[in-house]
């Protein structure tokens, strides 16, 4: 038995509930392969954490799956084994009534939170299955578990994302992989800024009178599911913030 540092991928990790992620692990001693589409962001992150392990960085867009490739293929020879993938690229674009949708926001949500997750996936779990090992965590959300008005498309992707989880379990545990989907709710990033367009006072309003999660509350379930025993799959957890019961039902003061 070797001594083998674990590595893990983070998709999204320039931001929210992935660079919260690339921190806590990196406090745990994982080495990171931190990925997203902007360098300087990945380049801040990775200074930020080199005192702690080794951080290498790829710059790709989730949904261009020759660039995503190219990236992991690309990765030198000690950083190709990877243990554990962390799929938490992905947002929402727009909100508002499926009649009145943009085609551009959908296209953005289904390109990015469903097909990038497979295309980075894809890249990653050959080199799993023939080590027999690894684990793979896909951020979904509570909008993955009930659909709410004027958020069909969003809810649509991140359904898929359970989707794939529930396959993915099916489909890897004979090969030693672990699957793990974790559902948050209200998470306080700049979700909603992106959602809203840069609009960050109706952004703002999105958490306001309760306490929302924070990216660490995900972040350190997340290294629980990964530090979980071997014999021991964190299968699908749901993370609400505890004034918020539903996805659109929120406990306002
Ligand atoms: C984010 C949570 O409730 O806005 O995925 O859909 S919600």
């Amino acid at each position: 038995m070797t001594n083998k540092t674990t590595i893990a991928l983070i998709t999204g990790a320039s931001s929210g509930i992935g660079m919260a992620t690339a921190k806590a692990f990196a406090a745990a001693g994982i080495e990171l392969i931190i990925c997203g589409r902007r360098k300087d962001k990945l380049e801040a992150l990775q200074q930020e954490l080199s005192g702690f392990v080794k951080v290498y960085i790829l710059v790709f867009d989730v949904r261009n799956n020759k660039d995503v490739l190219t990236a992991i293929d690309g990765l030198p020879a000690e950083w190709k084994a990877i243990d554990i993938l962390v799929n938490s690229a992905g947002n929402a674009h727009g909100l508002s009534a499926i009649q009145d949708g943009d085609i551009a926001d959908w296209d953005m949500m289904i390109d990015a939170n469903v097909q990038g997750l497979l295309y980075v996936s894809k890249a990653i779990m050959a080199g799993m299955v023939e080590r027999q090992s690894g684990h793979i965590v896909n951020i979904s959300s509570v909008a993955g578990k009930y659909t709410y008005a004027n958020g069909a498309v969003y809810c649509a992707s991140k359904k898929a994302v359970e989707a794939i989880s529930e396959g993915m379990r099916l489909d890897l545990t004979q090969h030693g992989i672990r699957v793990t989907n974790i559902a948050p709710g209200a998470v306080e990033t700049d979700f909603s800024v992106v959602r809203f367009k840069g609009d960050k006072e109706r952004a703002a309003k999105v958490y306001e009178g309760f306490t929302p999660l924070t990216p660490e509350d995900i972040a350190d379930t997340i290294l629980y599911a990964v530090k979980a025993p071997k014999h021991v799959t964190i299968a699908d957890v749901t993370i609400y913030a505890s004034a918020q019961s539903a996805p659109s039902t929120i406990y306002r003061k």
